[in-house]
């Protein structure tokens, strides 16, 4: 089952990253520290801790209640504190968390980064990924052709200097261009609040009546962005490209409030990230960067991409 709260991580260790066996593996710790309770990172949390458990690591995980670099480095130093043996952490800044993450590094511990990276990564054994920015054209794509490459199109940002946001933003941009019959009126940002969301729509909908499609780039836009039409009664007029397939979201797709979902590939993160750690801790070939995949969901193929919806628990 996923554990949240902390396990005492191992203290007093003298053996360096790369002088362990498989086996002096076992009773360790390995941190994790996600970007905030949600079910894209306890996907991730469940393949950790499964992953660990195959090599005897215990996992300690400590769960910001914010999507916030202020609520995420006190976070990190009191873990860094207990002395993992590796830390697995998405920073929700890629600018703001490099100072604490560099300190745990010059602690001996060493960190790998899964989901969100760093302005500079090079400090990370490794960064596994979901490639957003080719999951942002991906939208584009599958936007443009909803909306009959007509009208006009707004992006949703989550969280301005999260890497996630920004390269799903980029790359959404870059690709809609390519379809000169869409005019694209920009992203707002909602803080990763779906209330916030919302309310940008409904607003953008009253400015823009020819408004005809939304991407909103994570979970929580994109549920805030459904919830925004549906209050609009605009529902199925706009389309909505979705990231992110949590349950909440598939019900929106569902019902045709959204009609897109990139899904990313959490588990697969998870689990590459452990493996990273390992190699790392044990002198294997370790792989600087990872990219993971993602899949569109549609109401048409939803039957067969069950194994895609992520997990609410372990
Ligand atoms: O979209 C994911 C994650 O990739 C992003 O960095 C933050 O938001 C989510 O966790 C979804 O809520």
């Amino acid at each position: 089952a996923c554990t949240t709260g902390s396990q005492n991580a191992e203290s007093g260790s003298t053996e360096s990253a790369g002088q362990l066996t498989e086996a002096d593996l076992a009773g360790k710790t390995i941190g994790f520290i996600p970007g905030v309770n949600d079910p894209f990172y306890i996907s991730m949390q469940c393949a950790i801790e499964t992953a660990a458990e195959g090599y005897g690591l215990k996992v300690s995980a400590q769960i910001p209640e914010q999507f916030e670099a202020a609520v995420q480095t006190p976070i990190v130093n009191s873990m860094v504190a207990t002395k993992p043996a590796a830390l697995l952490i998405a920073p929700t800044d890629g600018k703001a968390l490099e100072p604490p993450l560099k300190q745990a590094v010059d602690a001996g511990v060493p960190v790998g980064l899964v989901d969100t990276t760093l302005d500079d990564p090079e400090l990370a054994f490794t960064s596994v990924a979901t490639d957003n920015e080719q999951g942002g054209a991906a939208a584009a794509d599958a936007l443009a052709e909803l909306v009959d490459g007509k009208g006009k199109v707004l992006v949703i940002a989550f969280k301005a200097g999260a890497s996630t946001s920004d390269a799903r933003q980029k790359g959404f941009e870059d690709q809609i261009a390519t379809h000169s019959g869409i005019e694209y009126i920009g992203a707002q940002i909602n803080d990763n609040d779906p209330a916030k969301a919302a309310s940008i729509v409904q607003a953008a909908i009253a400015a823009n009546p020819d408004l005809t499609g939304i991407f909103a780039t994570n979970l929580f836009a994109a549920q805030g962005a459904a919830t925004g039409l549906r209050n609009a009664n605009a529902q199925g007029d706009v389309k909505i490209v979705g990231f992110d397939a949590g349950s909440t979201q598939i019900e929106q797709l569902e019902r045709g409030d959204v009609q897109a979902l990139v899904a990313q590939k959490p588990s697969d993160i998870g689990t590459q990230a452990v493996e990273q750690a390992v190699a790392y801790l044990t002198g294997g070939d370790v792989t600087p960067q990872i990219g993971t995949e993602t899949v569109v969901i549609t109401q048409e193929n939803l039957e067969s991409m069950q194994d895609a919806i992520y997990k609410e628990s372990c």
